[in-house]
């Protein structure tokens, strides 16, 4: 039995290595050295080639490396197997910790102030009153980040597909509940998992109904938003700034209209990092569950896609 990596170049050591120290039995295998594929019976994937999958004809669980699942549910070929993916409490923080540090810049208009810092010149603003914020998705990522807007003093509110109660967040749900939570929300932040009804939701209709010059925070995916809606509301003032770690194509490409935007602050997907050793402890857990026919940890619904 033995465990296939399709996950870049760069990251496959480092999680080899975590393997080999959480569990130095397991048969890992890095993509394309696959070794005698009938022996292979889990794979961990991020992005790999739609197809690379099927042909391992004793697959028995696949997980993401990394805690969305949509490139791997995209895949036409991928087998009806179980579908897991990494998630824990540290990851969660890093995220929460991310938007908390862009919502705090955009408001102390710090941004600006380096600018002006390094054109020489003394323009003090003082901080912008916004003081709400509006999460989408309230699953593992959202609901410690909700928290800790709530803890720094915002107005918190949040949006999911089914009703949650989170003690200090007004929670809303369906597409009534979303158009009533907008106009409330300075900072609106995408943490939805990619599915078929999340994409493309970040659109003209969300945006009229924020205040005028809101902030929007993309941490979900590229294909949230839609890109000629959201330059519409930059240069319209409806949107005073946004903050985009993810894209429709990563690396973003050379020359895109997000690079030089003066509104646009971007990041190269790094409001969490799944780190090597925290995913090798899930991993080799879910590898021993699989052996012992236990149920998996972080199983996703791949009907609901997430
Ligand atoms: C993700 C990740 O799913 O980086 O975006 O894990």
């Amino acid at each position: 039995m033995a465990l296939l990596l399709i996950v870049p170049p760069g990251r496959a050591r480092s999680l080899v290595r975590s393997l080999n120290r959480h569990d130095p039995d397991l048969d890992v295998r890095v993509w394309p050295e696959t070794g005698d594929r009938e022996e292979i019976q889990f794979a961990v994937t991020w992005n790999h080639t739609p197809g690379a999958l099927s042909g391992l004809k004793y697959l028995k669980a696949v997980s993401s490396f990394g805690a969305g699942v949509d490139h791997l549910l995209r895949d036409p070929q991928l087998p009806s197997v179980p579908v897991t993916r990494i998630i824990y409490a540290d990851l969660a923080d890093e995220i929460a910790e991310f938007i908390t540090a862009v919502i705090l810049n955009h408001k102390r208009n710090l941004f600006h102030h380096f600018q002006e810092q390094k054109a020489g010149r003394w323009s003090p603003l003082a901080r912008k009153t916004m003081n709400s914020a509006g999460i989408l998705g309230l699953g593992a990522l959202g609901k410690p980040a909700a928290r800790r807007l709530a803890a720094a003093g915002f107005d918190v509110f949040g949006w999911s597909r089914t009703l949650h109660a989170i003690p200090g967040v007004a929670c809303y749900s369906g597409e009534n509940g979303l158009y009533k939570l907008l106009p409330h929300v300075h900072f609106l932040v995408c943490m939805l998992p990619l599915t078929q009804k999340t994409a493309g939701i970040l659109n003209a209709r969300v945006f009229e109904r924020l205040p005028g010059g809101a902030c929007l925070i993309n941490v979900g995916r590229g294909q949230h938003l839609v890109e000629s809606d959201f330059l519409a509301a930059l240069d319209s003032g409806r949107l005073g700034g946004a903050c985009l770690d993810v894209f429709d194509q990563e690396p973003l490409t050379a020359g895109h209209p997000y690079w030089g935007h003066p509104k646009i602050f971007l990041t190269p997907h790094i409001a969490g990092i799944t780190d090597p050793d925290s995913a090798a402890l899930q991993i080799a857990e879910n590898y021993r569950r699989l052996i012992k026919g236990l149920p998996l940890i972080n199983r996703i619904n791949r009907r609901a896609g997430y």
